[in-house]
């Protein structure tokens, strides 16, 4: 087993819809275990270096302002390859392309209002966990549940 950790981030939009539930229940139905979660207004500093990687490209203006424009939900979520599982329960970047079934699939029709932020590799997963999260922040527990999850 690959036993990985994530960030994701219920975006604004989603917050504003009412949909942090939805979100954190399919996550947890899915059998992913809770590491951190933090009920917060990211700084537009932080934000910018969270998504540095876009920086110069033509929707990283409205990007930096859509997501500092409200409560965002910060999580660090562990699973089994949780990084490429989160990215399939997210579905594609583009909500019209992504499949039903899908967070974006099921919730988003625009790029710019997409609902959900995850890491897309284990070096971005590091790298944005501690942006957002100091180490004492991520929990360290066992489920008893997770001999039901696992084999
Ligand atoms: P991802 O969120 O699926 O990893 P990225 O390519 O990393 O997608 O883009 C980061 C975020 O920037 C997207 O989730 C979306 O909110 C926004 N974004 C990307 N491309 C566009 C675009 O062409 N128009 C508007 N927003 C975009
Ligand atoms: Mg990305």
């Amino acid at each position: 087993m690959a036993m990985e950790r994530t960030y994701l981030m219920v975006k604004p939009d989603a917050v504003q819809r009412g949909l942090m539930g939805e979100i954190v229940s399919r996550l947890e139905r899915k059998g992913l275990k809770p590491v951190a979660m933090k009920f917060t207004t990211i700084p537009r500093e932080i934000c910018e270096n969270h998504y540095g990687e876009h920086k110069g490209k033509p929707f990283y203006p409205g990007l930096i302002d859509y997501i500092t424009c409200g409560p965002v939900l910060a999580m660090v979520w562990e699973g089994d390859n949780a990084i490429s599982v989160c990215r399939q329960m997210m579905g594609k970047t583009n909500p019209q392309e992504a499949a039903p079934g899908t967070i974006r699939g099921d919730y988003a029709v625009d790029m710019g209002r997409n609902m959900i932020h995850g890491s897309d590799s284990p070096e971005s997963a590091a790298r944005e966990i501690s942006i957002f999260f100091s180490p004492e922040e991520l929990m360290d527990y066992g489920r008893s549940i997770d001999a039901w999850v696992y084999e």
